[in-house]
């Protein structure tokens, strides 16, 4: 880990921190440990926006240095890969919440490795996910949230895939800040992945088994 990149971008050094990262990134640094010290300079942020230290300025900031940070990260991993396009995949933020840098990353590792994918950005209606399914016919949606309230837009989702009738034509992951194994188990998905790794292995397997 680089302790000083996680310092750059927790105290809000925008130009240090790009800086950093493509020297990081020229030196032979894997990409994906840019992004995990990007992670972890997100939860820092995001602890002192709890404790009232940071407000909503520096949470901007803090997700525009991330996506720039991204915008590096992306053609070095896509030079490792030499994949076809194979199984299809929906992934959106869901209803009422607008986080996508998580999504993003995710989206990213599919296409990378190999999967079609479809981003439906996001606050993301629950028609629209139903719509997208029927048209796009993915093997696998993936739900991405990061509010509180974004437990019941999953499960709202969730429960209208299957009301249209298409529950059984799809495995459904969900995944971002604040989700974890309950949130799934309430949302009535199949699984939930920790990281952008954890989409790829589900969908992976999901789709390999078929
Ligand atoms: C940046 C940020 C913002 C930015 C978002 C910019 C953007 N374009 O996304 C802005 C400023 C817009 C924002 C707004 C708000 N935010 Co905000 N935000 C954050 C912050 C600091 C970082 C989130 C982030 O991008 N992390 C970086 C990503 C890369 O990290 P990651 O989670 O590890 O990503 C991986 C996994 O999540 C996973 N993943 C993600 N999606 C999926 C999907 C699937 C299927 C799978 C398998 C995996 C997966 O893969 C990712 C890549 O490996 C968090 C704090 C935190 N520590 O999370 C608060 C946080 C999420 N925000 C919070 C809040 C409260 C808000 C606001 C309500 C503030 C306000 N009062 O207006 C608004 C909400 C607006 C809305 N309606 O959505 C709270 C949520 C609390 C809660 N429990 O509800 C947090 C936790 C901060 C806090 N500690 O209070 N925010």
């Amino acid at each position: 880990m680089s302790e000083q990149l996680v310092n750059y971008i927790a105290e809000m050094q925008e130009e240090e921190a790009l800086a950093l990262a493509k020297k990081l990134l020229d030196g032979g640094t894997p990409p994906a440990q840019i992004l995990d010290d990007c992670r972890e300079a997100m939860t820092v942020v995001g602890k002192r926006f709890e404790e009232g230290q940071y407000f909503i300025p520096e949470l901007i900031l803090a997700g525009e240095m991330l996506k720039s940070i991204s915008t590096e990260v992306k053609p070095r991993l896509v030079g490792s890969h030499d994949v076809k396009k194979g199984a299809r995949v929906i992934v959106g933020t869901v209803k009422g919440d607008i986080h996508d840098i998580g999504k993003d990353i995710v989206v990213f590792m599919l296409d990378v490795n190999g999967f079609e994918v479809l981003d439906l950005g996001i606050d993301v209606a629950v028609e629209t996910f139903v719509a997208k399914i029927t048209e796009f016919k993915p093997a696998v949606v993936g739900l991405s949230g990061f509010l509180t309230l974004a437990y019941d837009s999953m499960k709202e989702t969730v429960a209208a895939i299957q009301a249209a009738g298409l529950r059984d034509s799809v495995k459904i992951m969900i995944g971002g800040g604040t989700m974890d194994d309950q949130v799934r188990q309430y949302a009535g998905a199949d699984a939930y992945g920790v990281d952008a790794m954890a989409a790829v292995s589900l969908a992976r397997q999901w789709t390999e088994a078929r």
